[in-house]
């Protein structure tokens, strides 16, 4: 067969030209060309169902009167404080699906399919009564900038967690650094709600041509009650000596953190490895450690998704079939010409929007000004948790230095909610 030239171009595109590319780049991920080896074959979109892969420990934030375990005698224990710690868990339990599973199941880091507008991906974890059904709604609700929102709930245990996620890169020498916009909100029975911050990131073994993430910077979770937990991300060779490395410190509210008073427990270890939790200030001197989490031990359980056949085409794995059956034979001309199938039809549409003077409709997601942001506890808890309220990464802290270097003039902040309502009248996506 001939080789289409740009394909031959791509096919051309060296590993040292990329990262030589990666110094000077400016842009969306979404617009940085990478050699084909290192491309994926699963859509962004599809990111979102790595919140519940362990639904049984989200779940467990709802277990009525279900006590978290190892308790120390010295920790006064409250449901509240209960809850709290089987959110943590269930949190540290994400992290190794986020942002190390491509390297366990393609052998690195891969440059993932970027979602077309409209883009969805839905799937269920289907378990007997009392555990019930979880279902997860993934959307692209933007294209330029990317952004995906999803929702995972389960009725039975009335549990539900909402978020939306943008991703955005900083290039410098060989380095790929990655902050990112949004935020996850946990709602668990009625009344307690949760808001988890998303960590920086950055690209590690670019040079050896084996990236992996590694997490940097923090994320914060605020419970309703007050509770907060600030956790700290550090790599190889700084404090621990091990990659994936985290301290959580649990206070009772966000001013004991701020007074430096003791926590009530601190967790550390590694996120996509073993953890372990101390009472108090005993994480300092190793004092009684008990066993938080081990990540290696526990296997993840994959949601199930309907047969590609009775998928809908603007399901992320129909719509991708061809682009992702070329990545796996490593065609780089198929590739290449299944994309631009994918890429002209999406122009054409917007074309046509654009003509008849419509404008996409986003399928279950709203968007929402921050200060109309009143069925969500968004600013009740980012306030409790001094967090700022601007379009700015998550988790800068209000007033300080790192939102004021974020701060655009014109650009108020605005979230993406998901709209039960639309998900139960909608009829062209089943699960
Ligand atoms: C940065 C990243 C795309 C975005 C991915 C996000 C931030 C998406 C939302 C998820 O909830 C969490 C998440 C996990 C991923 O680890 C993160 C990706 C890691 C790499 C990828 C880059 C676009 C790939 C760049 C190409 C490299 C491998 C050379």
């Amino acid at each position: 067969a001939s080789i289409d030239p740009a394909a031959a171009e791509v096919a051309n595109f060296t590993w040292t030209k990329f990262i030589k590319n990666i110094a000077t780049f400016k842009g969306d991920l979404s617009a940085l060309t990478a050699p084909p080896f290192i491309l994926s074959p699963v859509s962004l979109t599809e990111f979102s169902q790595y919140w519940s892969e362990h639904p049984d420990l989200l779940l467990a934030a709802n277990n009525a009167g279900s006590q978290f375990e190892p308790k120390f005698e010295s920790v006064k224990y409250t449901d509240e404080l209960n809850q709290f710690l089987f959110v943590v868990r269930w949190f540290i339990s994400t992290l190794k699906s986020q942002y190390c599973s491509r390297n366990e199941s393609m052998g690195s880091e891969k440059k993932p399919l970027n979602p077309f507008l409209g883009e969805v991906f839905v799937g269920k974890w289907e378990h007997k009564d009392p555990q019930g059904t979880t279902i997860c709604l993934s959307e692209q609700v933007s294209h330029h900038p990317p952004i995906t929102a999803y929702s995972i709930f389960n009725d039975t245990n009335r549990i539900s967690l909402q978020g939306y996620n943008q991703a955005k890169p900083t290039f410098s020498s060989a380095m790929l650094s990655v902050k990112q916009f949004g935020h996850a909100l946990l709602k668990v029975g009625d009344f307690n709600e949760y808001l988890l911050t998303l960590p920086s990131l950055h690209i590690e073994g670019l040079i050896a041509a084996s990236p992996y993430v590694e997490l940097d910077g923090k994320s914060y979770i605020q419970g309703s009650f007050g509770h907060f937990a600030v956790i700290e991300f550090f790599g190889k060779g700084w404090m621990s000596g091990k990659k994936n490395s985290f301290k959580c410190k649990v206070y009772g509210s966000k001013t004991e953190y701020d007074e430096d008073i003791k926590p009530i427990v601190v967790i550390s270890g590694q996120w996509s490895g073993k953890s372990t939790i101390y009472a108090g200030d005993d994480e300092k001197k190793k004092k009684n450690p008990q066993e938080f989490y081990d990540a290696s031990r526990i296997a993840v359980e994959q949601l199930s998704v309907k047969p590609i056949e009775e998928q809908n085409e603007i399901e992320s794995r129909r719509a991708w079939k061809d682009v992702a059956a070329a990545i796996k034979e490593g065609d780089f001309n198929k590739i290449h010409q299944s994309k631009t199938v994918l890429e002209e039809t999406q122009r054409a549409l917007r074309k046509q929007e654009q003509e008849s003077g419509n404008t996409w409709n986003n399928k279950w997601f709203d968007l929402v000004p921050v200060d109309e942001d009143t069925k969500s506890s968004y600013m009740k808890l980012a306030t409790l948790a001094q967090l700022s309220l601007e379009d700015v990464p998550s988790g800068t802290v209000a007033g300080s230095k790192d939102e004021a270097k974020w701060l655009k003039e014109d650009s108020p902040a605005q979230h993406w909610r998901f709209n039960r309502e639309k998900w139960d009248n909608e009829t062209e996506i089943t699960l």
